[in-house]
């Protein structure tokens, strides 16, 4: 098991689009194991591949407050979206930023487990919050996309500043 490196906005490689996992062996059981240990680490409550700079479609998801509901995705798709809601978000790329961002209330995901068996889940509140979160990460966007243009130029410059004082 490993900790590893969380790319931090703004930082270009958070916007690759990840690519699709062809066969789950065991070096994507480690990746998937090790993404769980560094967000349980951070804390958080979700990890995509593309934050640990790993291109391929693999998110990790527990929202439990008991760190005992891991869940693993792998080629994550939404084939179902339903309602409207907007939640406070926040991000292990983005620290110290927490903004409100509407998205689906209730998704229905389709994946692969890590016996790279499909499954399907139908997900509500905060874990579809995470999810969808998590499902943008693979594609490359980050949740500060959704603020207004304004707010993300004021706060790139604030976080470059920070990464500058603290290198
Ligand atoms: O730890 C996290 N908390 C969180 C809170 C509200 C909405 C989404 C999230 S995901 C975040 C971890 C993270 O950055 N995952 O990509
Ligand atoms: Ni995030």
């Amino acid at each position: 098991m490993a900790i590893l490196k969380i790319l931090q906005y703004p930082d270009e490689r958070l916007h690759k689009v990840a690519r699709k996992v062809e066969r789950v062996d065991e070096a994507t059981r480690r990746l998937a194991r090790d993404m769980a240990e560094t967000m349980y680490a951070a804390p958080g409550v979700g990890l995509a591949a593309t934050q640990v700079d790993m291109h391929i479609q693999v998110i990790v998801v527990d929202v439990s407050e008991t760190h005992n509901q891991l869940k693993i995705f792998i080629n994550p798709e939404i084939i179902a979206f339903s309602g409207e809601e907007e939640s406070e978000e926040g991000c292990l790329s983005v620290p110290g930023i927490y903004e409100k961002v509407r998205r689906a209330e209730k998704v229905t995901v389709r994946a692969l487990d890590e016996k790279g068996e499909p499954f399907t889940l139908e997900a509500e509140g905060y874990l579809a919050v995470c999810i969808q979160h998590e499902i943008d990460h693979l594609r490359g966007k980050v949740f500060v996309e959704y603020l207004s243009q304004l707010k993300q130029i004021r706060l790139r410059a604030k976080l470059k500043k920070r990464l500058r004082e603290t290198m």
